[in-house]
């Protein structure tokens, strides 16, 4: 059986816990959390170092013993031939530059604003005021770039998606942190950002979308 190396209080592993239960694919799951002594995590041991010289989760190890890491990456690799990937060229071309945008300009922000309020072990974050206000700044310009876009789907159909008319991976990338956005002090709310907040109850309500702290029965 595919083994899933995720942490479960983070947005990177959630969005691939939740295509893989989008698409029924069983794995067995090893928890990888933040305990106290951050020092001491399963990312730092040579065995797991072996499988990821980068040492992060999410990490997929195949039955074969060969292993994918990156979210983005498990993603496509997850969805190929199914629904949840676009298959014309432009419209997967599509949903790489939204994917490739919330790694450098979304998730650094939103993700790393929250990370200093959902992680207090992790003594080795800078949270001085400015770069908390940095954070902020990026993070809320990430947040109004993504509220553009769906507006500007919007005008086009009537149910609009990152990119388009359906709902694909780009949707579970962006919705990995942008769900959990107020944990960093973002506001998602209607009256904020509305066509976000419209956005993601459209995507907590497609079948089978399971919440974050949702694991499968190893
Ligand atoms: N770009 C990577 C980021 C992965 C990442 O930063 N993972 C964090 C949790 S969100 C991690 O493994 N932290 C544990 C550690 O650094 O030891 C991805 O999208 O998978």
């Amino acid at each position: 059986m595919i083994k899933l190396y995720s942490m479960p209080s983070s947005g990177n592993s959630y969005k691939v816990r939740l295509l893989l239960a989008q698409l029924g694919v069983p794995y067995q799951h090893i928890a990888v959390e933040y305990d106290r002594n951050v020092t001491n995590m399963m990312t730092n041991t040579p065995s797991f170092r072996d499988k990821n010289p980068h040492g992060k989760v999410p990490l997929v190890e195949f039955q074969d013993g060969t292993t994918l890491s990156e979210s983005n990456a498990i993603l496509h690799y997850f969805a190929e031939g199914t629904p949840f990937i676009p298959t014309s060229k432009i419209e997967r071309a599509r949903a790489y530059q939204w994917m490739f945008w919330e790694q450098n300009s979304h998730e650094p922000y939103v993700a790393g604003r929250m990370a200093t309020f959902n992680y207090p072990q992790r003594v080795d974050m800078d949270r001085s005021p400015p770069r908390m206000a940095a954070l902020l700044a990026s993070g809320n310009h990430a947040l109004d770039v993504l509220e553009v876009q769906l507006a500007k789907n919007k005008a086009t159909t009537p149910v609009p998606f990152v990119c388009g008319e359906n709902y694909s991976i780009a949707d579970i990338c962006l919705y990995g942190y942008t769900h959990a956005a107020g944990e960093g002090g973002f506001d998602v709310s209607a009256a904020a950002r509305p066509h976000i907040a419209s956005w993601l109850k459209r995507v907590a309500s497609q079948p089978g979308h399971v919440t974050i702290d949702w694991l499968p029965l190893n």
